[in-house]
């Protein structure tokens, strides 16, 4: 655990320092103190999943976590070059994933992470964004031809609406295989009668995904 590159990080987001948070995360990749899975998995995740409030008034205590998560955001998008290069390397399995959050599931850092890895072990990974719509994503299963849909859901209210999205792609595309994961499925009574192939919540479960695919 890199327990003290967390804390000088947790130091700029709780002062709200944009500028220091973003360069000082760059400057782990950069001189590579930190891979971009021990960034996201160590530093990143954490600082949004235990993120608490110090302020009495509720309202200061929304903003404070929407500007974390765009901070959250930028670092994100920031990494990509990294991950372009890093991607040059690594081999390819010749599977398309088209990863999403549904309809009215308005998290979706964890998708982007996600993406992010699948695209790390070698698939071809699109994330298509949050709060997608059913036939938003019907439409982009008929254009892109994936082998796998990655969806996260985070708000276990957003499960009805899951399994509405999951009987219509089995219905239409019943070669395409379902990948779930997110907080919505931590207990398993949330799992009852929603249709999908795989529950992936880690990136050990992203890697043996990738043996299982292995080419
Ligand atoms: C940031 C945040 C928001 C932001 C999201 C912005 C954005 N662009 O994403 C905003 C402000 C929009 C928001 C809104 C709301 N939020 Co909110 N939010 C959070 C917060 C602080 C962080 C979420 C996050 O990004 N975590 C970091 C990521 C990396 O973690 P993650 O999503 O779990 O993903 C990891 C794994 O789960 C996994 N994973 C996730 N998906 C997938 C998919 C696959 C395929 C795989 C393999 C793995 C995987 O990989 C990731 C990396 O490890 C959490 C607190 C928390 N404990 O998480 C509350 C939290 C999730 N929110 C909550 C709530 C209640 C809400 C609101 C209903 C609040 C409201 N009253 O308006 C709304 C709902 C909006 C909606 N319709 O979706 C609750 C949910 C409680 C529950 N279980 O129902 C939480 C837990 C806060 C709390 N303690 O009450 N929120």
């Amino acid at each position: 655990m890199h327990l003290k590159a967390y804390n000088q990080f947790l130091e700029y987001l709780k002062k709200e320092q944009k500028d220091q948070a973003v360069i000082y995360a760059m400057s782990l990749l950069e001189e590579k103190k930190l891979t971009i899975e021990e960034l996201y998995q160590e530093l990143l995740a954490p600082s949004l999943t235990t993120f608490e409030c110090d302020v009495e008034d509720q309202e200061v205590c929304i903003w404070k976590e929407h500007f974390r998560t765009s901070i959250i955001r930028t670092i994100l998008e920031s990494c990509y070059l990294y991950i372009i290069k890093r991607v040059e390397d690594v081999k390819k399995t010749e599977k398309k994933i088209v990863v999403f959050t549904p309809s009215f599931e308005y998290h979706e850092i964890g998708a982007i992470m996600v993406s992010h890895f699948l695209l790390l072990e070698g698939f071809d990974a699109s994330y298509i964004g949050a709060n997608t719509p059913k036939d938003d994503i019907l439409s982009a299963i008929k254009a892109y031809h994936p082998d796998f849909v990655a969806m996260s859901v985070t708000n276990p209210y957003n499960l009805v609406i899951t399994k509405q999205i999951n009987d219509e792609i089995k219905k239409q595309y019943p070669d395409v295989k379902i990948i779930i994961g997110g907080q919505a499925f931590v207990h398993q009574n949330a799992l009852e009668s929603i249709k999908y192939d795989y529950l992936l919540q880690t990136l050990d479960d992203i890697k043996n995904l990738r043996k299982e695919v292995q080419v």
